[in-house]
C-alpha cells in the first residue's frame, strides 16, 4: 500500500482511466471557484494494491479528489481502476443545507458486461415542489434530448428510485466501439449540460431560512445514509481492500455529512 497524494485536490493520475475526460470537466469547472481541500485520511486518497503475482501483476487504485467551498458542503470524486474487472467514477456534490439546491450525482461504471451509467441533480426532498420545482422546469428538457439517444438502464432498485429525480439519465451501454462513441458524443455532452444547470442553480440560489435548512439538511442525512448503506460497490472495494477499509471509506469519505 503507497500513498503519494496529501490533499485532497492534489492532481489525480491514472493512466488509461477510462473516465479522465470527465475528471477533467469537473476539476476545469471547480477551477472557477475558490476551493479549500477536504479533510481526508491519505489511506483514503490514494490506495494501491496488487491483487495479482509479481510475474502477472494486476493493479488496482482507488484515488479520491475532493473540495469545499461557499456554497458547496462537499464535493468528491471516488476514481477506481482495476484493469479487467472495473473502472469507476463516482462524483457527488452535497450543497451546504442553507440553499435551495440538489445533489449532482454521477456513477459512470465499466464492468466486464458492459457500461452503467447514472447521472442526475438529485433532490434531497423528493416530494417537496418547493425543493424541486424549478430544477425540473430546466432539467426535463435536458433530459428529453438526452435520453432517447440512450438504451434504457432497465429497472432500477425500489427504493433507490426516491433519490432520483425524473430527469435521471440511466443507461447500460455494451462494450466496444458503438459504446464508446455513445459514452463521447451523448453522456459527455450531457454531463457537461446537466454539470453546467447545477452551476446556474449554484451561483443564483440564495439563502433559504433556519427552518427550511433543517429540512434541506434532514433529507441530505437521509440520502447519504441510503446511499451509505446501500452502496452497490461495497463488494467490489472489500474485495480490493478489505472490510475495514472499505467500511471506513463509505461512511467517513464518500457519504459523511459529520465534518
Ligand atoms: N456506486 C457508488 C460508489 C461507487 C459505485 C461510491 C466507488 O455509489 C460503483 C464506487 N455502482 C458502482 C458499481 C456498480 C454500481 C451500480 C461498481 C455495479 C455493481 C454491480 O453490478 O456489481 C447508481 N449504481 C449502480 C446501480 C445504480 C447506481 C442504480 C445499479 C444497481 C445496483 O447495482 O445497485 N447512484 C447509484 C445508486 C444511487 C445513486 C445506487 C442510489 C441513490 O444515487
Amino acid at each position: 500500500m503507497n500513498h503519494s497524494r496529501l490533499n485532497s485536490l492534489d492532481k489525480i493520475n491514472i493512466k488509461d482511466w477510462n473516465w479522465n475526460a470527465f475528471l477533467e470537466i469537473i476539476i476545469n469547472q471547480f477551477s472557477s471557484l475558490s476551493l479549500d481541500s477536504y479533510p481526508i485520511d491519505p489511506k483514503f486518497l490514494d490506495n494501491r494494491v496488487n491483487l495479482g503475482s509479481d510475474l502477472k501483476p494486476l493493479p488496482v487504485q482507488t484515488s479520491t479528489w475532493a473540495c469545499k467551498a461557499q456554497k458547496i458542503r462537499q464535493a468528491r470524486v471516488a476514481c477506481v481502476e482495476a484493469k479487467g474487472i472495473a473502472s469507476v467514477l463516482n462524483f457527488l456534490i452535497v450543497p451546504e443545507p442553507n440553499f435551495e439546491l440538489p445533489f449532482f450525482g454521477a456513477d459512470f461504471v465499466t464492468l466486464t458486461t458492459g457500461h452503467l451509467l447514472a447521472l442526475d441533480l438529485q433532490p434531497a426532498l423528493k416530494s417537496d415542489s418547493q425543493h424541486t420545482k424549478e430544477v425540473w422546469n430546466y432539467l426535463l428538457p435536458l433530459y428529453e434530448k438526452w435520453n432517447k439517444l440512450l438504451p434504457s438502464g432497465g429497472p432500477l432498485p425500489k427504493e433507490a428510485e426516491s433519490y432520483f429525480s425524473p430527469g435521471l439519465l440511466w443507461t447500460r451501454i455494451p462494450l466496444g466501439d458503438e459504446g464508446n462513441q455513445l459514452i463521447n458524443n451523448v453522456i459527455q455532452p450531457a454531463f457537461q449540460e446537466y454539470l453546467s444547470l447545477f452551476w446556474a442553480l449554484m451561483i443564483k440560489a440564495r439563502k433559504v431560512s433556519k427552518e427550511r435548512s433543517l429540512l434541506i439538511s434532514s433529507g441530505q442525512k437521509n440520502y447519504m445514509n441510503y446511499r451509505a448503506y446501500k452502496d452497490p460497490a461495497r463488494g467490489l472495494l472489500q474485495k480490493f481492500y478489505g472490510v475495514e477499509w472499505t467500511e471506513n471509506y463509505i461512511h467517513k469519505v464518500l457519504f459523511n455529512l459529520d465534518i
